[in-house]
């Protein structure tokens, strides 16, 4: 029975079930009844596997299709009315020719199945930020990912009351068929459309496609922001709390810094990191004049390789109950799950992410092929779980920001840490970022692709509109944050990274907040602000003043060849891009001599 009588949302669920045809429909009122019967029917017809409860108490384990592990920026499109709306960088289809062959694909897709209702909120029900969502899907496993991942029940279709202000999603598996899956936006209708695929950043609709592309569209209409970006506080001694928020493409690290321990130096002193959010951040202009965020999510579907107790413990122990692990190893000795980077005891008696027996021993780690679990796999966990999660993390006004840093994958070019000159020069540097390309989209990894705000697969509208909209901002924002850019991936002639990463970031966001505090200098350079290096504390570090300064060092000659790189990604993106941009990109060449 429809949990509401708005009849926006009535009408619509039912043209949706004339379309889809599914056997039955099921309201999800976000009870913990319901959902624990849905993972017992999940269980029951082998979506799901119940992973030993001592040791892992309620959680499972899930594997998708072979050939459907990763978001599909190929085949995701923005369906505005005029295609410039979209802009070059993202894929367009007009509106109704995709509304046409979408149908075709949706028509009687659920025939055989149900098709759960599932209403939920981004950010905290009822606060100034949030924005709601009504996702129609078949599957259990995307239920269940939802609500983990967003606040989801009858106390959404309460807050909506009557109105028609919801974004409406419709997904189906239909046959997992990878030469019809598509993932499609109309931002002029609130709606999302995905069918086909049943990988997590494809089809829980109020992440990537609602938080960021949908959102984003929205934030630019509204005069706010949704960016990809980790959201932490950092607290000192005497118990202040400064955030920065921090976009990096991809399987970057935003969920490791988002939760870093601090090193011994700075937690004998009583220092302290708080995450508040590892993937998105909304955005808005406080009364104070500040910039205010909020995380819109409330869990984290973080990348499983590489993550153990050295890298992100904080992550590890999120993991330990109510989470759902994708595409991990079965370690059938304990009933467990194992990944690749998670110790150095593969189990013996294991299912690798196929489905298949997997011998550790033929285990290559120069050969993603003979990974038992992939690369891409995945943990959905509950950040009420979080030992680090923010005393804020559900505060309805969200937090305010003083550093905005911006960072990608650069072996070279980008040193450890600089400062922007400015907002402008700022969203410059946003707009110019760049990195290697990750597991986490499908297509070539490691190759450097242009990634500005990391929101290069995100923006649901034209990239350079969405410069414009950052200068904008910065208009409107009295007290605004200073702006950043890390990279904690160079490598040596080796290829080996030189900067150890992980908690001992926390000694770069120390001078970024000094910076912002105004209590550190700094050294000018053609690109912007780097540290002297003795500002930067390596006390516990096996690592050399020298190399330090190695890592600060700006090139100028790579900088240079870097110039043609930004015009021509520019000239891509199309003819919005602002004239400061342009602007600032030739103060950059003078600079450079
Ligand atoms: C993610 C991604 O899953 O960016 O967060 O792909
Ligand atoms: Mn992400």
């Amino acid at each position: 029975m429809a949990l509401t009588n708005n009849k926006f949302v009535t009408t619509w669920v039912d043209e949706m079930a004339a379309m889809t045809k599914p056997d039955k429909i099921v309201w999800i009122d976000g009870s913990e009844e319901q959902l624990a019967a849905l993972r017992d029917e999940a269980c029951s017809t082998g979506e799901i596997i119940k992973l030993n409860q001592e040791l892992l108490p309620n959680c499972y384990l899930h594997r998708t299709a072979v050939n459907d592990v990763a978001r599909v920026e190929g085949r995701t499109f923005i369906c505005t009315s005029k295609k410039e709306d979209a802009g070059n960088i993202n894929n367009w289809m007009d509106p109704k020719e995709c509304y046409a062959k979408l149908t075709k694909l949706f028509t009687g897709s659920m025939t055989g199945r149900t098709m759960y209702v599932i209403p939920y909120s981004m950010s905290v029900v009822g606060s100034p930020f949030a924005k709601y969502g009504i996702e129609l899907t078949d599957s259990i496993y995307v239920v269940l990912n939802m609500a983990i991942m967003t606040r989801v029940g009858t106390d959404v279709l309460e807050a909506l009351g009557e109105g028609g202000d919801f974004i409406k999603g419709l997904h189906s598996k239909a046959q997992l068929d990878e030469e019809n899956r598509y993932i499609v936006h109309f931002p002029e209708d609130n709606t999302i459309w995905s069918v086909n695929s049943g990988y997590g950043g494809n089809v829980l609709l109020g992440k990537k496609c609602f938080a960021l592309r949908i959102a984003s569209y929205l934030g630019k209409k509204e005069g706010w922001m949704a960016e990809h970006m980790l959201i932490l506080g950092l607290e000192n001694p005497e118990g202040e709390i400064k955030y920065i928020t921090a976009a990096f493409p991809s399987a970057c690290g935003k969920t490791n810094l988002a939760m870093l321990i601090p090193p011994t130096v700075y937690k004998e002193k009583g220092y302290k990191v708080w995450c508040v959010g590892d993937d998105i951040a909304w955005l808005r202009v406080g009364d104070d004049g500040r910039l205010w965020a909020v995380n819109p999510e409330n869990g984290f579907f973080g990348v499983a390789p590489g993550t153990n107790d050295k890298s992100n413990p904080n992550a590890l122990a999120t993991t330990k109950r109510d989470t759902i692990f994708t595409n991990v190893v079965h370690n059938l000795d304990n009933n467990t799950v194992w990944w690749e980077g998670l110790d150095n005891d593969p189990p013996a008696n294991a299912i690798d992410w196929k489905g298949n027996p997997w011998d550790y021993k033929k285990y290559d780690k120069k050969d993603k092929s003979t990974c038992g679990a992939h690369p891409n796999s995945r943990f959905t966990a509950s950040a009420k779980n979080c030992p680090c999660v923010s005393s804020e993390f559900n505060n309805p006004n969200g937090v305010p920001v003083t550093a905005i840093v911006f960072g990608g994958r650069r072996a070279k070019t980008a040193p450890l840490v600089y400062q922007s000159r400015s907002w402008q020069h700022g969203v410059f540097v946003g707009s110019i970022m760049a990195s290697e390309t990750t597991a986490a989209a499908t297509g070539a990894v490691g190759v450097v692709r242009r990634d500005p705000m990391a929101m290069r697969p995100f923006a649901g509208y034209d990239m350079g509109d969405y410069f414009a909209h950052w200068l904008e901002m910065g208009k409107k924002i009295p007290n605004k944050p200073l702006i950043f850019n890390v990279n904690w991936f160079r490598t040596d002639d080796e290829g080996h990274f030189i900067w150890p990463g992980f908690g001992d970031n926390m000694r770069v966001l120390m001078w970024i907040l000094a910076r912002c505090d105004g209590k550190v200098d700094a050294v000018e350079t053609p690109i912007g602000f780097v540290p002297k290096a003795e500002d930067i504390d390596l006390t516990g570090l096996d690592l050399s003043i020298d190399t330090l300064k190695g890592l600060l060092d700006v090139d100028k000659d790579l900088w240079k060849d870097e110039l043609a790189g930004i015009e021509e990604f520019y000239k891509q993106v199309g003819d919005r891009v602002p004239q400061e941009l342009y602007d600032e990109l030739a103060e950059l060449k003078a600079r450079l001599g």
